[in-house]
């Protein structure tokens, strides 16, 4: 970075002559000067490790059968492949602040119930009959259903069906780890006693209705799966009515009922459709934001690199890059990220156009 007296404070190295020792004796006291670092440290606009990414999905899923291979569900606990970011190598994280992966399981296994501080979100890629039990509640999940795991809930899943079942798992490890706040909690049997009967989250939460002794206070949503025929029937019905807006096309949030407020206390999440042959105009905030691809095709542009995107297919925006998005074919993309934490601390800041 440049130092001009506009931008961010940093030291001529030329002026650091005769300063060498003392740098070396303060670093004795655990010390160190902030006027060598300022410039990188508080920098003037967002500055990113993360690197725009796409995963393509026809190359993944090879990976992901052949761990299967290797691997049972019940030994890895959890059979994942992350996906890392190459900004972040070997990080366990897709940005700075989230974790994401892809979850496999095969006819007949179970991954085992346990519970930890994370959040957790499931977006279905491919497979029927498999189902997570949340908190003593079992839903049994479909492509491009979005699927919550609140925090510290305890979750097992299950592949009942004959065919392997994959999603995209994104979490909040990373923030929960940047402050040391992890717990874990392994269950003693494979699954959690089921407790309700499956809907029972729907039919308490998902009519605009709230039970009357319901007490308010849980961060997360409690509907716990957000199915795609609806989410997919609302946005086709909204694209009807309304005009795109330039720089989303027609994008809807997926709230928590209760409070109106995203869905997930650390992570947030929404659905966009681009109707084919409609392109964004250029847009950028400071959330690193992951998507994926439900149905269709198109190219986006992050940060002047070109993106080919087809179904299944996970890409990754970082913070503060323009992105545009052309759709081929009619397109839905899922995105979440940091969002919610941002504008929570007041960090969160948006620009609708390059000009
Ligand atoms: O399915 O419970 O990708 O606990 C990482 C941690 C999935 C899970 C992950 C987890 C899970
Ligand atoms: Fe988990």
């Amino acid at each position: 970075m440049d130092s001009t007296s506009a931008m961010a404070h940093t030291v001529n190295p030329a002026n650091e002559r005769g300063r060498e020792g003392f740098y070396q004796r303060a670093g004795g006291q655990n010390l160190a000067p902030l006027w060598r670092v300022l410039g990188a440290l508080v920098t003037d606009e967002p500055v990113s490790p993360v690197k725009a990414t796409i995963w393509k999905y026809s190359d993944v899923r090879p990976y992901l059968m052949e761990a299967c291979k290797l691997i049972t569900a019940a030994e890895a606990e959890r059979r994942v492949m992350m996906l890392e970011n190459p900004g972040l190598p070997g990080q366990s994280r897709i940005t700075h602040s989230l974790f994401a992966g892809l979850q496999i399981i095969l006819p007949g296994e179970v991954a085992p119930a346990h519970r930890h501080v994370a959040s957790a979100l499931r977006f279905i890629i491919e497979g029927k009959d498999a189902y997570t039990a949340v908190a003593g509640e079992k839903t049994y999940m479909l492509p491009g259903d979005f699927v919550i795991t609140p925090s510290m809930t305890w979750h097992d899943h299950g592949n009942e069906g004959n065919g392997p079942m994959v999603w995209l798992d994104g979490l909040d490890v990373p923030i929960v780890n940047l402050m040391d706040a992890s717990f874990r909690d392994g269950y003693p049997e494979a699954n959690h006693p089921v407790t309700r009967p499956e809907g029972a989250a729907e039919i308490e939460y998902g009519y605009n209705m709230l039970p009357i002794d319901h007490e308010p206070g849980a961060q997360t949503s409690p509907i716990f799966n957000y199915p795609y025929a609806r989410t997919r029937e609302g946005l086709e019905k909204l694209s009807r009515f309304r005009k795109p807006d330039a720089y989303a096309a027609f994008k809807m949030k997926f709230i928590n009922p209760v409070t109106g407020s995203w869905a997930m206390p650390t992570i947030s999440t929404w659905m966009q459709l681009v109707p084919k042959g409609f392109k964004t105009q250029p847009y950028r905030a400071t959330d690193s934001t992951v998507f994926t691809v439900v149905e269709g095709s198109g190219t986006s542009t992050i940060g002047g690199q070109r993106i080919d995107w087809q179904p299944h297919d996970i890409f990754v925006a970082p913070s503060w890059h323009f992105q545009e998005h052309a759709a081929s074919a009619d397109a839905v993309l899922f995105g979440f990220s940091d969002r919610v934490c941002q504008e929570k601390l007041g960090f969160f800041r948006e620009q609708r156009g390059n000009a």
